[in-house]
């Protein structure tokens, strides 16, 4: 079935493997490679794209193309090396970056990024401030792109006083029958709900500006070059909309300066790590750090703090749905997954006067 789909898009070779591929929640990953003329190995990714959580594919593949493309001409224009950007494979009979199958799918090729990795563990501080680096490198480079072209591929994303009537929704419906058994946890968000509105309502009246940003800033989205010794693509651009600076800080945070795995069951191993929370802010701080605004350096912590409970919040409702949203591997998965999140919360709140004193040693 891979062989076939691969033929339909502008590919030179013949496909020689295909597997799955990363550990992302939300899209079926393969890796894809060919062998083309003269015995040349090409590699691709192909992914069946989500279309039941990315409803308008023509325009979440609209915004990729057209920012995958923006960056291209950003690095070139900086004379830099683009052979390791983002690029999108079109359909060779229509054009189009993406092709539906006879069941109603849809799929999508990337060019592979060679000799670039995900890291999926705990990153050293050195590999993290990295990271930081790459998405505040991400950042800059698509700070002169055209909001007005995108089109928002999730309504209310990061609005996080919608995701907590969510939340409140999935409690009262109880679809799966879970509700008894996560009193404590329900409590805990629905305890801190004067977070939520926070940077919504900033937002709106202007105090923080609305710029490009990813919104999906975990650590496994950005490829580092270990032997380089830096990062050298941000990958998953399906969240790419107009949103705060300071969701983009927060989710880095919030995945990447956590000491146990996202999904980790022993909480004893889960906990907030504030030197990893400055290398972060050494690299992305030392990109992005002088073209803040006051009130984004203000609320940068607190950011990590609400992207944290925003997550926990969307793997808890995601838990009394019955698990439509994201993937998950055993039963329970993303019960875990909202604890260790309420552990990072606790951890921040009580390390917010030290990270937000971090943040402007670096700014
Ligand atoms: P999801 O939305 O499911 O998280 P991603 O787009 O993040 O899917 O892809 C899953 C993983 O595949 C990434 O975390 C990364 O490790 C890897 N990946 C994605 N795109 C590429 C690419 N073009 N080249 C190399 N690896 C990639
Ligand atoms: C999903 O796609 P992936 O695995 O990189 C999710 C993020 C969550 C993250 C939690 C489109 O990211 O918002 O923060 O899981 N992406 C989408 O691990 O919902
Ligand atoms: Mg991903």
């Amino acid at each position: 079935m891979i062989n076939g789909l691969v033929k339909l898009f502008d590919v030179p070779g013949t496909v020689v493997s295909a597997e799955h591929y990363g550990a992302g929640h939300i899209n079926d990953t393969y890796r894809i490679v060919t062998i083309a003329e003269g015995d040349r190995r090409i590699d691709y990714i192909l992914q069946r794209i989500n279309h039941h959580i990315f409803r308008d594919v023509e325009g979440l593949m609209n915004n990729i193309v057209g920012v995958t493309e923006y960056i291209v001409k950003a690095l070139e224009s900086a004379g830099e090396d683009s052979s390791r950007a983002m690029r999108v494979i079109r359909a060779k009979d229509t054009g189009l970056p993406y092709v539906r199958s006879a069941e109603g799918n849809y799929y999508r090729m990337y060019n592979f990024i060679p000799d670039a990795v995900s890291i999926e563990t705990t990153a050293t501080p050195h590999q993290f401030c990295l990271s930081g680096a790459g998405f505040g490198r991400f950042q800059k480079l698509l700070d002169g792109y055209d909001a007005t072209k995108l089109t928002e591929s999730i309504p209310f994303f990061h609005d996080t006083t919608v995701r907590l009537k969510n939340l409140e929704r999935a409690v009262e419906d109880d679809v799966a029958g879970r509700r008894k058994d996560v009193a404590p946890e329900i409590d805990f968000f629905l305890s801190r709900a004067a977070y939520a509105d926070r940077i919504v309502s900033k937002l709106k009246s202007g105090v923080i500006p609305y710029r490009v940003t990813h919104n999906d800033t975990k650590l496994n989205n950005v490829l580092i070059d270990m032997i380089e010794d830096r990062a050298v693509t941000v990958v998953d651009l399906d969240t790419v909309m107009p949103g705060s600076i300071v969701y983009d800080f927060g989710d880095s945070i919030r995945s990447g300066a956590n000491l146990g795995a996202e999904d980790e069951k022993d909480l004893g191993k889960v906990a907030f790590s504030i030197d990893l929370f400055e290398a972060f802010c050494k690299g992305f701080l030392g990109e992005v750090g002088k073209k803040l605004v006051p009130a984004e350096i203000e609320e940068m912590a607190f950011g990590a703090i609400l992207m944290t409970y925003e997550c926990g919040m969307r793997f808890l409702t995601d838990h009394l749905n019955g698990d439509t949203y994201f993937k998950i591997h055993r039963e329970g998965h993303n019960l875990d997954r909202a604890r260790t999140q309420i552990k990072m919360v606790k951890d921040m709140e009580g390390a917010l006067d030290r990270m937000n004193a971090i943040v402007r040693k670096y700014c």
